[in-house]
């Protein structure tokens, strides 16, 4: 008997562990660096769909495209016929059946290819929200979970020389141990949301590199190129043309080279967004960017920018397009956000409360926009579940790994608003702090708190991850969720680490625009004139905070968030936007022009 149960125990283990090692085997690759200047084939376009509200497609085997055999044969689903769904772009606002929808959408999309020998080719998604079970011609080739970060699949021996289907199963259902978890202020715009490709590289190919400004030194390079691929031994160039510029260095049997050089560099700056052309050259691959040089850094209690203090005129931004309601995804999208930004007089945004598109990054740059990039930890995550550590980890490494490159970004914000009760919450986030600063050295790491309390006109922020924080960043809402307990102009201040930086990260409160009739001295009717007053205190009370580095208003636009749910002001708005969803400035929007003109 003894023996009977040992075997069974033994075969489950063995199960277990092959069942592991097919999963790790499926996981999706940490997506290549650089991919708007790699050779590619676009995958956008129409994709079929079946909506799969049941999330009965699996049973079903969709993925088999089963077709009748004999006559009296018939399969109970096919792509064939209605709908289908433009991909980049979320499904929520394309069929008004999906509007509300969180759940299961089979996606497929059909190509030719012919790779050459010697080539080698990889399937990139850009962001499908939230997870993604990918088929190529009826095979599963991997999967991915995370709504806002890139991934990859090599498809060198699998694709077919001539027609191959793929086929995702994205499902964008909230999960308890997700990132973010089940609860967040915005809208869950599901599917395949950002573009799709076809990569083509060489055999051994430039898979990533760093190429940013050593911390601290304003003219020293300091870096890396990895190469991927069966000669991992090779010679290796950084080229910056205009600076006659030529870094010659020889990658190990890894397939990583150390670049270091000196150069009389023309530095990024808000005020002068310079990006040069840099030529990254290994013996058998080459790939282009543009990259700027700056430094950012903490000293004492001011941030630098360029060995210069800076004040951080930021605005907070979700990656929603208010005119179409919908997922921003393209540079048209992302400019009417960013030109919003630079029209306030911001020199920053903060991208929240997940990695936004790499466009939108590259935009910003270009438009000398400092960048806050944040990863979708908020509120309610479950730290304690055995499987969020590696995700947390997976989800920075895919996050840093894309933008690494743009100077543009200059903090890493690892946590909005998480709890310090929450079991193993500091564990998991000082960890995750750590490794941010070993594969980043370079940018300011932060941790957003709302871990605080306002009593008698004094403001009490203690959250223990201040410690593992370069800049104090606090959400206060004083005058809105926090009603004034003294004049704003004689607020106090009581911050756990008082030598750190403290950047304002979100204030404000909510108007519906052309609101102006109603009580304005009362919250509950939502008027301009209330939301204006919250503003005109606000800066005043800024002028009270020790050490302040920047301000950031919750939030540019009114933004979708489905648990606003007051009918007369709300419908279904975050109202705490500057700009109305159709770019109408409330008067708030004039205090902070001004404050910011001033700053
Ligand atoms: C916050 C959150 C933000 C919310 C905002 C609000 O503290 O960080 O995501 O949307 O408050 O409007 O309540």
């Amino acid at each position: 008997m003894k023996q009977v149960k040992i075997s069974i125990v033994k075969k489950l283990t063995l199960a277990f562990l092959s069942g592991l090692l097919l999963v790790s085997s499926l996981s999706a690759q940490t997506a290549m660096v650089n991919v708007p200047n790699r050779h590619k084939k676009s995958l956008n376009g129409n994709w079929q769909v079946i909506l799969d509200p049941i999330g009965i497609g699996e049973w079903k085997q969709v993925w088999q495209e089963k077709k009748p055999q004999k006559k009296t044969d018939f399969v109970e689903y096919s792509f064939d016929g209605d709908p289908s769904l433009k991909v980049p772009g979320d499904f929520n606002s394309q069929l008004c059946e999906l509007t509300w929808f969180e759940g299961v959408v089979w996606y497929k999309k059909q190509f030719n290819y012919s790779l050459q020998p010697g080539k080698r080719l990889f399937l990139h998604f850009g962001a499908v929200n939230y997870m993604a079970d990918v088929y190529l011609n009826g095979e599963k080739i991997g999967s991915h979970e995370g709504g806002f970060t890139p991934f990859q699949f090599e498809m060198t021996d699998k694709v077919k020389s001539g027609n191959n289907t793929i086929i995702v199963k994205v499902n964008s259902n909230r999960q308890v141990n997700g990132l973010p978890g089940t609860g967040y202020d915005w809208f869950n715009y599901g599917g395949i949301t950002r573009d799709v490709d076809l990569i083509e590289t060489k055999e051994t190919y430039i898979e990533d590199y760093f190429i940013q400004l050593k911390k601290g030194s304003l003219n020293r390079v300091l870096g890396w190129v990895q190469v991927d691929g069966n000669q991992p031994v090779q010679y290796i160039k950084v080229k910056i043309p205009e600076l006659n510029l030529e870094c010659k260095s020889r990658t190990d049997d890894k397939g990583r080279a150390k670049i270091e050089f000196s150069s009389h560099l023309k530095l990024w700056s808000p005020d002068s967004p310079k990006l040069y052309k840099v030529i990254v050259e290994s013996q058998n691959d080459v790939v282009a960017d543009s990259i700027g040089f700056r430094t950012i850094e903490v000293k004492g209690n001011q941030v630098l920018l360029n060995g210069k203090p800076i004040f951080l005129k930021a605005a907070n931004i979700h990656e929603e397009n208010p005119y179409k309601k919908a997922r921003a995804h393209s540079l048209v999208d992302d400019r009417i956000l960013l030109n919003a930004a630079k029209e306030l007089g911001c020199n920053m945004v903060r991208l929240a409360h997940y990695p936004h598109n790499e466009d939108m990054i590259r935009e910003a740059e270009k438009m000398g926009l400092m960048v806050w990039s944040e990863l979708p930890v908020y509120q309610h995550i479950q730290f304690s579940d055995s499987l969020v550590p590696a995700k947390l980890e997976r989800m920075l490494n895919e996050m840093v790994c894309r933008d690494k490159n743009r100077c543009g970004v200059i903090v890493w914000s690892l946590s909005n608003e998480t709890y310090p009760g929450t079991p193993n919450r500091n564990e998991a986030l000082i960890a995750l702090t750590a490794k941010c600063r070993a594969i980043d050295p370079t940018r300011l790491i932060c941790h957003v708190t709302n871990t605080q309390t306002y009593t008698n006109n004094t403001f009490n922020v203690w959250d223990p991850l201040a410690k593992y924080s370069d800049l104090i960043a606090i959400n206060e809402y004083i005058g809105w969720y926090d009603p004034w307990q003294g004049k704003p102009s004689e607020t106090k201040w009581q911050i756990a680490f008082p030598d750190k930086p403290v950047f304002i990260s979100e204030f404000g409160g909510e108007a519906k625009f052309g609101n102006n009739s109603a009580p304005s001295d009362e919250a509950a009717y939502w008027t301009e004139a209330y939301q204006e007053k919250i503003y005109t205190d606000q800066t005043a009370m800024f002028a009270t905070i020790p050490n302040l580095c920047g301000v950031c208003p919750w939030i540019l636009f009114d933004y979708r968030s489905l648990g606003r749910m007051n009918q007369v002001y709300q419908n279904g708005y975050n109202r705490k936007g500057l700009l109305s969803e159709n770019g109408e400035k409330k008067k708030a929007w004039y205090i902070l022009h001004e404050y910011y003109k001033k700053k």
